[in-house]
């Protein structure tokens, strides 16, 4: 399961023999968001977004040993959790404002499933911690013998304080910086994990509601695991954000983002560097604090992006076109044309950290993809439960 990124592997280490701790950070962040990180490779790809194309980790220790832990709270209780009927929808952009990944349209049916109403809080996610001891991977120490498999023979270990515990954390600069370079307003910060998700000095406190954050897909899907539930499909997550209704561009409708009340935790203003709050929150909001879609679901728009269990291709709606697809799963294999070695899971809704002037990625079509060891600061889930696992 520990998926080690081959190029930016041997980048790290060429930048560690070159001496110069400073650049350390750039081959792990160079493939970050608002970013087409290959353009020599003049491919058409999605357009930049706040999160795209994050780094994978070089490697964690080995784990999940701990599976056998992960199924102690499956009572089928879908307290907090919405019910979704069952039906048929237009998966992907109907308006012309979506990337590439988002077309064709195409119809797709689903039966009926069980939904958080809120993203996976801080609280509920230490319930889970508490239960079986999970360690995050973003609180394992990379492991070297792991890493050294998949390095050419004879690479030399990298000094031990560069293998340490990490995370991704928003670093905003303080002035406009140009959108195509990502590593501007992500740092890796050893330390950073879900209990100090904005690096070591940061704690939860008074933080309970707040969804969790700093998990990756791995860490995501033990939680759903232990829950009993599982990480909802892609297609699963756009049909409940649009909440029953036909062809609209956001989980409320078609209103500008801006426009009327705050609907969504968002950023307004210049991104990186200048937040005007308009929305009332300049970071992470409590779950729940904007109105709830049309199935009773808060957040679906905006706060954390949530990942799904579907892997990531850039063309698997085209694969779909034509006829109606029932209960889609998602490719076999990850392919993303903007850094191929890497695999990456789907996450969906957008973050704090989207903005109307270029991401956008609260759009209920918006894609975006991350390696599954991947954990930042803007980055959290929530389940599904089919109904046949369900007590009604
Ligand atoms: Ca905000
Ligand atoms: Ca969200
Ligand atoms: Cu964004």
């Amino acid at each position: 399961m520990n998926k080690v990124n081959f190029k930016k592997i041997s980048h790290l280490f060429a930048q560690t023999y070159g001496g110069k701790r400073t650049l350390l950070l750039l081959p792990l962040i160079i493939g970050l968001s608002c970013n087409q990180a290959n353009k020599s490779e003049n491919v058409k790809t999605a357009d930049e977004s706040c999160s795209d194309n994050l780094p994978s980790r070089y490697g964690v220790s080995a784990q999940n040993k701990q599976d056998s832990l992960l199924s102690s709270n499956s009572n089928g209780s879908v307290k907090g959790m919405k019910w979704i009927p069952g039906g048929t929808f237009l998966m992907g952009a109907s308006d012309k404002e979506g990337r590439a990944d988002e077309y064709p349209s195409h119809q797709v049916k689903l039966d009926g499933y069980w939904m958080d109403e809120t993203e996976v809080t801080n609280a509920q996610f230490a319930a889970f911690v508490k239960a079986t001891g999970y360690k995050t991977v973003a609180e394992r120490k990379p492991d070297w013998e792991e890493i050294k498999k998949q390095l050419p023979e004879g690479t030399p270990k990298p000094s031990d304080d560069l293998l340490v515990a990490a995370s991704l954390t928003f670093n905003p600069p303080s002035r406009p910086v140009p959108l195509h370079d990502a590593s501007q307003w992500w740092a890796w910060t050893p330390g950073a994990d879900w209990k100090h998700p904005e690096g070591p000095k940061s704690d939860l406190k008074g933080k309970d509601n707040y969804p969790v954050t700093q998990v990756c897909w791995e860490d995501a899907n033990a939680y759903a695991k232990w829950a009993g539930k599982r990480l909802p499909t892609e297609a699963e997550w756009e049909y409940a954000a649009r909440g029953g209704q036909k062809n609209t561009i956001y989980p409320w409708g078609n209103e500008q983002i801006e426009g009327g009340k705050p609907k969504a935790n968002t950023w307004q203003g210049s991104f990186p560097d200048k937040n005007t709050d308009w929305d009332g929150f300049h970071s992470l909001a409590p779950t729940g604090s904007f109105p709830a879609n049309a199935y009773g679901l808060f957040d679906m728009a905006g706060n954390v992006w949530e990942w799904v269990s579907d892997w990531y291709t850039n063309d698997y709606y085209d694969t779909q076109k034509g006829e109606t697809v029932t209960n889609p799963k998602g490719p076999d294999k990850s392919f993303d044309p903007d850094e191929p070695t890497v695999p990456k899971k789907v996450t969906r809704g957008g973050s704090f950290m989207c903005n109307s002037s270029y991401c956008k990625g609260y759009r209920v079509a918006a894609r975006m993809k991350s390696s599954p060891d991947t954990g930042l600061q803007n980055t959290g889930f929530r389940c599904v439960r089919s109904e046949s696992a369900s007590k009604k």
